[in-house]
Formats: structure tokens, C-alpha cells, sequence
């Protein structure tokens, strides 16, 4: 296959869009940069003494990663320059970030989750920087109100991720299918290597942290369950990964089918995960590649977010499984 860069892969092969402006090829190039420059950080992290937590916890409660940081702000200053932008919101920030000013600024939002999975990056696993990319409501001006933000998930007009693991991968959605690029760290370039990525109709992969089983209602665990005690298309049943990292396990359904689920619990009746930087994207691309995205009752997609840090359950992968899952819960909802 030829050497195509993503600049090239957009502009040749995504028909033109009304985003197909100068600025959100623009914003993604400056993503994209932003990938680079925290995977140079991420492959020396054992050697930059940027391992292990700084003692914080952020919005989310969760013990903050020094490379969490390191990626926050790499994200931030490389995005406020990109131009394209006029308000951002960060898995670490527990405000809107609006871009002041001093920077030229376009119609675009950015979501992001800069560092999915932080915690395994002590342990050398998969990690990777999750996005999201909404249009300003057409005609607003001025300063960007929160309720511009709060769009549901197929609002938007992009949605990727960057996966740092032994290659350093860009998986693309502009609303033309799913594309996957993986880094020539010769060149320094993303070069397309997966075109059109498609989630087969039904895998043989579940995705779950057990652990928590004895917070899950009735629901959950019927629908867990219903994947030990099921033969996939083989016949063979369905065996169990768990990365822990959302992006990681979202990556290899996205290759190899099946699904990933984190459901409610009794301690976290909205769920884990965030709506709008890791739900939504995953979301957008998981049915692009002609897989399902719920949370159990409500499409993804569907949802609207009522805060920028909203969270919810999500069932994510292959169409078969995630509607074997929505069958069960609807199930209980009829009970
Ligand atoms: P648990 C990482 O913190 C994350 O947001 C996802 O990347 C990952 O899938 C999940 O949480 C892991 O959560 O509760 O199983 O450790």
C-alpha cells in the first residue's frame, strides 16, 4: 500500500464536507501533533521519571498520573493555537476551557480524555488520548455558553482516538467510515494502514471488570452472564480480555468483535465512564464500523448530556451482542 499520510487520506478521500474547510483539516493536524509529541513522551516515560501519580485527584476523583498532566497540557496549549476552536473541555479540567482572545479561534469544539487508562502506564500497557469534535450551533456568537457544549453524541463531526501501545495508531471517524493510521516514527508521520475498519456483526470476545459484580443489578449480571453461558458464531465460547483501559479494549472489538461493557452499579447508578470524552466518540466510530453503542436501554448516541462530566453505563461493540445485551435489559424494563 502506498505511503497515504492522513492529510492526504482527508483531502483525496473523504468527499467534500462542510467541515472540509481549512480549519478542521487544520484541527486535526494539530491533534495530531498533539499525539506525536505525548507518544515521544510516553515511549521514555520509564526514563523521564514522569512515572506514578503527583498526589492530585481530579474532577473525576481519580488519583492524577503525571503523564495525565503531561498530556492535559500538551492537548491544551497545542489546541488553544490550532484555530480552529472556540471552547474545549478536558477529562482533567473540571471547567469549560474556552479559548481566549489572544488565539485565532473557528466554530469548532473540542472533548477530549487525554490520557484513557493512565494507571496502566507504570505497568507498560496500552493508554491513549480519546476525542470529540462538536460544531458550534450555528449563528452563536460571543462567548461560548455551556449549553453549546452539552450536544448529544451524534451532533458530532469527528471522533478518533490515539492508541500509545507497541505502535502508536490514529483511529479516524469524519462520518465516512472508519479509518486507521499507525505512526512511521522514521518519517514521523501517521500512515494509513487500516482503511475502512468494519466491527464483524458478532465476536467472541466480552470485556468486563468481575470485580465489581456484586454492584450490578439484576440486569447487568443477566447480561454478563449471558456471554459465559453463550457459544459465539464458532460455536466456541466467548472468551474474556480486560485491559483497563477503555481505549485498548474499544480498539481490539473494533478489530476483532464482541464487546465491552461497564454497567451501572449500585455505588455508580450513572456508571463510570464519561458521556461526552469517551462514550460519545467510541460511540460515533463503533457505528460507523456498523457496530452499537448503549447504554443498556438508550443508544449512545441518543443521549443528552445535562453536564460536561456526565457519565453513563455503555455496552460498545459487534451489532449482535450489544442488541443481545439491550434484549435483556429491555427484559427487566418490562418486569
Ligand atoms: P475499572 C480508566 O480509568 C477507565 O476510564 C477506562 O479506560 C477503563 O476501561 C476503566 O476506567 C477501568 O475501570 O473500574 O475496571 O478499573
Amino acid at each position: 500500500m502506498a505511503d497515504i499520510t492522513v492529510t492526504e487520506h482527508l483531502l483525496l478521500h473523504q468527499k467534500r464536507t462542510p467541515q472540509a474547510t481549512g480549519q478542521f483539516t487544520g484541527l486535526l493536524y494539530d491533534l495530531i501533533l498533539s499525539g506525536k509529541s505525548i507518544a515521544r513522551r510516553i515511549n521514555k516515560a520509564g526514563l523521564l521519571d514522569i512515572l506514578g501519580g503527583t498526589g492530585e485527584v481530579n474532577v473525576q476523583g481519580e488519583d492524577v498520573q503525571k503523564m495525565d498532566t503531561i498530556a492535559n497540557r500538551i492537548m491544551i496549549y497545542r489546541m488553544e493555537r490550532c484555530g480552529a476552536l472556540c471552547a474545549m473541555s478536558s477529562e482533567e479540567e473540571a471547567d469549560l476551557i474556552r479559548v481566549g482572545p489572544e488565539f485565532p479561534r473557528g466554530d469548532y469544539i473540542l472533548i477530549f480524555d487525554p490520557l484513557d487508562g493512565s494507571s496502566n502506564i507504570d505497568i507498560n500497557v496500552d493508554v491513549g488520548t480519546i476525542f470529540s469534535i462538536l460544531r458550534r450551533p450555528a449563528g452563536e456568537k460571543g462567548e461560548v455558553r455551556i449549553e453549546d457544549v452539552l450536544q448529544p453524541g451524534y451532533q458530532q463531526v469527528g471522533a478518533g482516538y490515539i492508541l500509545y501501545g507497541p505502535s502508536t495508531m490514529l483511529v479516524l471517524s469524519t462520518g465516512q467510515g472508519v479509518h486507521g493510521f499507525t505512526l512511521d516514527p522514521g518519517v514521523g508521520e501517521f500512515l494509513l494502514s487500516h482503511p475502512d475498519m468494519k466491527i464483524p456483526e458478532q465476536g467472541y470476545i466480552f470485556s468486563v471488570n468481575e470485580g465489581y459484580s456484586r454492584y450490578w443489578d439484576d440486569a447487568a449480571k443477566e447480561a454478563v452472564n449471558w456471554f459465559h453461558t453463550t457459544e459465539s458464531f464458532d460455536g466456541k465460547p466467548y472468551s474474556a480480555r480486560y485491559v483497563g483501559a477503555l481505549v485498548a479494549d474499544f480498539h481490539r472489538t473494533l478489530l476483532r468483535g464482541g464487546i465491552y461493557m461497564y454497567p451501572a452499579e449500585k455505588r455508580k447508578p450513572e456508571g463510570k465512564l464519561r458521556l461526552m470524552c469517551e462514550a460519545n466518540p467510541l460511540a460515533f466510530l463503533a457505528e460507523q464500523a456498523g457496530g452499537k453503542a448503549s447504554d443498556g436501554k438508550t443508544r449512545i448516541l441518543d443521549k443528552l448530556p445535562n453536564k460536561l462530566h456526565a457519565r453513563t453505563p455503555l455496552f460498545i461493540g459487534s451489532k449482535k451482542d450489544v442488541e443481545a445485551v439491550e434484549r435483556i435489559y429491555a427484559k427487566y424494563e418490562k418486569a
